[in-house]
């Protein structure tokens, strides 16, 4: 085996994990084709992996996880801060040195009977000044594979590395050593009682243990690109948020570039592909789930997406939904959890066609007749960004894009109107901080809550006290002051009081976000209201929209006595930040008691 760097640091990282987890084999990986071809044939081979039909997805493989390793686990991911108080109210805690001493005992042999992959990733164009270097090692042939396409995995990485450049150590196991000659599951995991997702912010160090599944086990996205990188953002004075980025181009071609923060299982890879239905404008997709944004040098704030992939939710992807995501599909992508047809295609709930029957995400043949789900509600495509149709020709720029706008939501079917406008940042971090949303099936773990606060979209991401991080986002305000982009909060999700979708979603969103651009610009109205600036009456063209009017009017009312409930709720929900919360979250709430 060659050791392809000298980084001192690393090296002596990788020998103490391999004298501690005690693999059978070592290898560095680099990213190359013929390296991700070798690795599927060995788990074709072995079973964990189906190869779907040449023909219909070249490339793409299909795989099925263990039933009890199908998503986040939130309640099992851990903030190990020196002091309790800087993981704050919203995260699990331990010490460091216990939560250390406790994983190292379930490290220890951990990789005997199989092989330890190093993966040198870069998340961010190679050598961009807002990318970071990262390197996991795992024991999971599958999550390399994820890797290659969700992170840039190359030997340039480690060039750009040297031989005392910094990295953030990502160490993963499956947790499920092989004794001499045992044959290996499927998808090897550990009770939930020994899975360990954990994070120690001040060393910029990641551990995960016991499971093989997405945000769990892929530790360059939510592990990496949001809890580590929110904690150092805030370190270093910039922002890592759970954000999609777009450019919407408008008929005479001037760009600009919107950044939104919804929670899983809002929609966020269809807006970030939206199919614009306004005359003359288009949307092209720059990221569908994180956005790093730094100050450049003109005082803006520039966003790169750190991510080379696409991790996102199958079920619900159709041609109606969002056709761009489903071109994404064609080839070279891997499937998890869906339904394998019996031509060796791909199937899942809402894809808007027929399904003759195959093998379940269990591995079981399966009928569409059955009454069961075909696909686990939580399966997932990876597939390589760089494929979708309306990829922006700047989506790898190292400088990123300025960005105009920010969006905030949350899945409310009541309350929250479709649009408003901030009256400024400070109120538009207030509306961030204090978005709320029913609970997704991302992280199954939550129990039977109604409605979650989730500022920013961020609550299973913030790698410290929320308080702290709500304070990071006035001071990145206060930084860039009359360039900070303007702040909007949107609600697609809205019921008549019979239970009906009020707002038809989809490519009609782009009327929204004209609107938006429309106001940057003092093109289009805006009426003050108590909650903030709104578009009533013509302000947003509806033209050609078949809604009724009463439709719209209950779309955009503000009942003041259920939003007098919301705010006692976020009265009570801010107390649990105490002297963490940040006198300008107190100042704001003052102010819209006050109307
Ligand atoms: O369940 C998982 O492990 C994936 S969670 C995920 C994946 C892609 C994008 N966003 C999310 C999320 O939970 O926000
Ligand atoms: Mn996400």
């Amino acid at each position: 085996m060659t050791v392809p760097t000298k980084n001192t640091k690393l090296l002596n990282w990788v020998a103490e994990v391999r004298a501690m987890c005690q693999p059978d084999k070592v290898m560095w990986c680099d990213g190359s084709k013929e390296e991700y071809d070798r690795l599927m044939q060995e788990m074709v081979e072995s079973g964990m992996a189906i190869r779907l039909n040449e023909k219909k997805r070249p490339n793409s493989y299909a795989f099925n996880s263990d039933p009890s390793d199908v998503a986040r686990v939130e309640s099992r991911t851990y903030i190990a801060s020196v002091k309790e108080a800087d993981a704050g109210p919203t995260n699990n805690w331990i010490n460091p040195v216990e939560l250390k001493k406790t994983m190292k005992k379930l490290y220890t042999g951990c990789m005997k009977g199989r092989t330890m992959y190093i993966i040198p990733f870069s998340m961010g164009p190679i050598g961009s000044g807002i990318a970071k270097i990262g390197v996991e090692i795992t024991d999971s042939p599958y999550v390399v594979v994820n890797m290659h396409i969700m992170t840039r995995v190359s030997p340039k990485v480690l060039a750009v590395l040297g031989e005392d450049g910094d990295f953030i150590p990502c160490l993963h196991s499956v947790g499920k050593p092989l004794a001499e000659g045992e044959k290996d599951s499927r998808w090897p995991c550990a009770p939930l009682e020994d899975k360990y997702i954990a994070h120690f912010p001040e060393e910029n160090l990641i551990w995960s243990y016991g499971s093989g599944y997405g945000g769990n086990a892929l530790l360059g996205k939510k592990c990496l690109a949001l809890r580590i990188a929110s904690s150092m953002a805030r370190r270093e004075g910039w922002m890592a948020e759970h954000m999609l980025i777009l450019r919407f181009t408008n008929p005479e071609g001037k760009k600009y570039h919107i950044a939104a923060a919804f929670p899983s299982a809002c929609g966020k890879t269809n807006l970030a592909m939206l199919q614009s239905i306004v005359p003359g404008w288009k949307v092209e997709t720059i990221g569908d789930d994180i956005a790093w944004m730094k100050p450049g040098s003109d005082g803006r704030l520039y966003a790169i997406n750190p991510e080379a992939g696409f991790f996102g939710v199958a079920p619900g992807t159709s041609e109606e939904s969002n056709p761009m995501a489903l071109a994404t599909l064609n080839k070279n992508c891997i499937y998890t959890n869906v339904v394998v047809t019996g031509d060796k295609d791909v199937w899942w709930e809402g894809m808007g066609v027929e399904c003759a029957g195959g093998t379940d995400w269990k591995n079981n043949p399966w009928n569409p007749g059955s009454g069961e789900k075909g696909a686990h509600p939580n399966s997932r495509f990876t597939a390589p960004a760089a494929q979708c149709p309306v990829i922006c020709e700047d989506w790898e720029n190292p400088a990123g894009v300025p960005i105009d706008i920010f969006i905030f939501g949350g899945r409310r079917t009541n309350t929250m109107p479709l649009v408003h406008e901030a009256f400024d940042f400070d109120h538009g971090v207030f509306l961030g901080a204090t978005a709320s949303s029913e609970p997704t099936a991302a992280a199954l773990d939550l129990g039977n809550v109604s409605l979650r606060f989730d500022p920013f979209a961020m609550t299973p991401f913030i790698g410290y006290n929320a308080g702290d991080y709500m304070q990071h986002w006035f001071d990145m305000g206060q930084k860039l002051g009359d360039k900070a982009p303007r702040c909007f909060y949107v609600n697609w999700f809205r019921k008549s009081k019979d239970g009906r979708w009020l707002w038809p979603g989809f490519g009609e969103n782009s009327r929204v976000l004209k609107w938006m651009c429309d106001r940057i610009e003092g093109k289009a109205g805006a009426h003050e209201t108590p909650i903030g600036l709104m578009p009533l009456g013509g302000d947003l063209t509806l033209d050609g929209l078949d809604i009724p009017a009463e439709d719209w009017e209950e779309l955009m009312k503000v009942d003041k006595e259920a939003f007098k409930a919301t705010l006692a709720d976020i009265e009570d929900y801010l107390k649990k930040f105490g002297d963490r919360l940040p006198v300008k979250m107190t100042d704001q709430l003052k102010a819209l008691k006050a109307v």
